[in-house]
């Protein structure tokens, strides 16, 4: 999943992309690298960042979501949890819902059902302008887990089918580095439930701290080890800000997994130096 944030402050890429046509052509180079998702925001969810009204959401996702659908088959997903901008964003050709609190509102909950179409279930402790303040649990990876199945449940209680509901521990979403680094290690224990898995860790803030890389653009080997960790474990998607890079973290991850395996695509490696 390739992030594309239409916002002037994300962490990452803020800035970068709010003109449309430079997003819409940033988007169809993340598609022509791989990408099988684009993820569209118009809300930056760092840490401390204040909320924007769904009608500004909307004038900067809508036109960028109905270009990149005319020229693209690969799935949009809406990053929002505003469920005006979600309707938008779906009449506009969006077909994911990426909502980081997970079906707080049960409108976003009936729009999903009604609409048919997956959506992301995401962990987050507090809100983005409080999360970072004091971030505490008793035991991060059992209360993150037992979080996300109940609002699993709670979205099949709204006839979304377990096979529409992907989770995502919400790396950097009121965690500490430790809160992050145990999610990661244990993240095995979220595919075991059976739901699709998700994991955000690109180019995030506990990276910066372990590297020491201050440019959150100089955070792409830290965050290959995420993804190649979260690969191996069996995590269905990564959401990215560096395909083509992350593509090649996931060919080398998957010819390890297959190889040796009887009609395996790669077939056996000759003459390796
Ligand atoms: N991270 C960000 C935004 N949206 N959505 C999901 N499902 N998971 C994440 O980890 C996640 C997200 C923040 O990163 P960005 O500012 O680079 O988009």
């Amino acid at each position: 999943m390739g992030v594309l944030n239409v916002t002037p402050d994300s962490f990452s890429d803020g800035g970068q992309f709010l003109d449309a046509e430079r997003a819409v052509a940033h988007g169809l180079e993340m598609v022509s690298q791989g990408a099988a998702i684009i993820d569209i925001g118009g809300e930056s969810t760092r840490p401390g960042a204040a909320s924007v009204p769904p009608v500004e959401q909307v004038r900067r996702v809508v036109p960028v979501i109905e270009s990149l659908a005319r020229q693209t088959e690969v799935p949009i997903s809406i990053d929002t949890c505003d469920v005006e901008v979600a309707r938008a964003a779906l009449a506009a050709g969006a077909s994911i819902l990426n909502d980081i609190t997970a079906l707080a509102d049960d409108d976003m909950a009936r729009l999903a059902a009604e609409s048919q179409v997956p959506v992301v279930l995401m962990h987050m402790q507090g809100t983005p302008r409080t999360m970072q303040a004091d971030p505490y649990y008793e035991d991060v990876v059992g209360e993150v887990l037992d979080f996300l199945v109940a609002r699993a449940r709670r979205a099949e209680s709204f006839d979304i089918p377990g096979e529409r509901v992907w989770i995502d521990p919400g790396i950097g979403f009121g965690k500490t580095l430790e809160h992050n680094l145990l999610l990661l290690k244990h993240i095995g224990r979220f595919v075991a439930t059976g739901y699709r898995v998700l994991v955000g860790p690109s180019r995030k803030r506990f990276i910066g701290t372990i590297t020491g890389r201050e440019k959150p653009a100089d955070r792409a080997f830290g965050t290959a080890a995420t993804v190649a960790l979260c690969v191996a474990a069996g995590v269905s998607i990564v959401r990215v800000h560096d395909v083509a890079a992350m593509q090649d973290v996931l060919r080398v991850v998957r010819a390890v997994q297959e190889c040796g395996t009887p009609g395996s695509i790669h077939g056996p490696v000759k003459n390796a130096q």
